[in-house]
């Protein structure tokens, strides 16, 4: 199992969350990167790289070029207006409004959003390139033809939509990895998101293609966030109908009724043909996670990794969610001996 891993992740360091109704210091911070990495090199693999300098060319594929050009350049015009603080929309294209890009920074941080929980700050798009960079460095390696690997990617991605930002997500490396992996001639590639939240990013890239099979498991979005997107009556549209399958699930959910869930995705990315997994990996699923619902043992990510393994298909795992206690570590490697097992 090769491990990619950029140190670049710590240039997204914001210092403001908005949650339950304060700036708190947030969730998704340095350290879970740097737990992690101590934590799956602890457990043995060792084969740690930096990625390669990919540009934006996959990127391109699966986002608007101009929600990336907004992301490069949204820090440099909220500091040039003047503000002090870290750059959070608060307004927002809703029902019966108009859908124009406003010139004004304040509307454009606003048309880009689909929460506010993610502050942007100096440096968070430079982190965010090298997150995906670890991603695409992971598809090359599997369309080398090796079975396994683990892009540690911070900021995670699985919430970053087509041209929207949130759930501390900006660039969605699993689905630019998803994108890479066609590109070096797979003809049909999953996304399992294995997250506790609905993987709503992953959705809207590819609700409409028929080429990526996206799957999600995640707490019920009418009792968690994204709240917006991710019921079961979700299936794609168009050239994608039938190629979007969401599992939501209710609090307190143990790893017997999750891994059902689990075994019927495995089943249908079978069926589907996919040639291979992209795993958006939260292990925020984690029954001690501060901000979700379910209740997976460390026990129950090796148990995760195996089966996941049994679908005998080259797996790159991309790293999303798991906050805030030290079990992050060894539930990530958990996962990563399970899949080699
Ligand atoms: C990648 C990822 O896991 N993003 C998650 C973003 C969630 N941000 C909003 C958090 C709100 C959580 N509210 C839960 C209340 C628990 N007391
Ligand atoms: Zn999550």
């Amino acid at each position: 199992m090769r491990v990619i891993y950029s140190e670049d992740h710590k240039l997204r360091d914001a210092r403001t969350e908005l949650y339950a109704g304060q700036l708190v210091t947030p969730f998704e911070a340095p350290f879970r990167a740097e737990w992690i990495l101590a934590a799956v090199k602890e457990a043995g693999f060792a084969d740690v790289v930096a990625p390669d300098a990919h540009g934006l060319e996959t990127a391109n594929k699966v986002h608007d070029p101009s929600y990336l050009d907004f992301l490069a350049t949204v820090w440099d015009r909220w500091a040039a207006a003047g503000f002090e603080g870290e750059a959070i929309a608060n307004s927002f294209p809703v029902r019966r409004t108009s859908q124009r890009v406003p010139d004004n920074i304040v509307g454009a941080i606003g048309y880009y959003a689909n929460a506010a929980d993610t502050s942007i700050t100096k440096g968070s798009y430079e982190a965010a390139i090298a997150s995906m960079r670890c991603a695409v460095t992971g598809a090359d390696w599997l369309a080398e033809g090796h079975r396994f690997a683990f892009a540690l990617c911070r900021p995670p991605g699985h919430h970053a939509g087509i041209d929207l930002f949130g759930g501390y997500c900006f660039i969605n490396n699993a689905g630019v990895a998803a994108q890479r992996l066609l590109d070096h001639g797979a003809a049909r590639v999953a996304v399992l998101d294995v997250d506790f939240h609905h993987g709503n990013g992953t959705q809207d890239l590819f609700y409409r293609r028929g080429d990526i099979f996206t799957v999600s498991l995640h707490g019920d979005p009418m009792h968690a966030f994204p709240y917006f997107l991710g019921h079961a009556d979700e299936e794609g549209e168009g050239a994608g109908a039938g190629t979007n399958r969401n599992y939501p699930m209710p609090p307190g959910t143990p790893f017997e009724a999750w891994s059902s869930a689990l075994a019927d995705a495995l089943a249908r990315i079978k069926a589907f043909g996919a040639e291979a997994i992209v795993l958006a990996l939260g292990v925020d699923t984690f029954e001690r996670d501060p901000i979700s619902f379910f209740s997976l043992t460390s026990d129950d990510f090796t148990r995760m990794g195996a089966m996941i393994s049994t679908a005998g298909l080259p797996v790159l795992a991309c790293m999303e969610g798991g906050y805030g206690v030290p079990e992050i570590g060894r539930n990530v490697a958990n996962v990563l001996k399970g899949l080699e097992a």
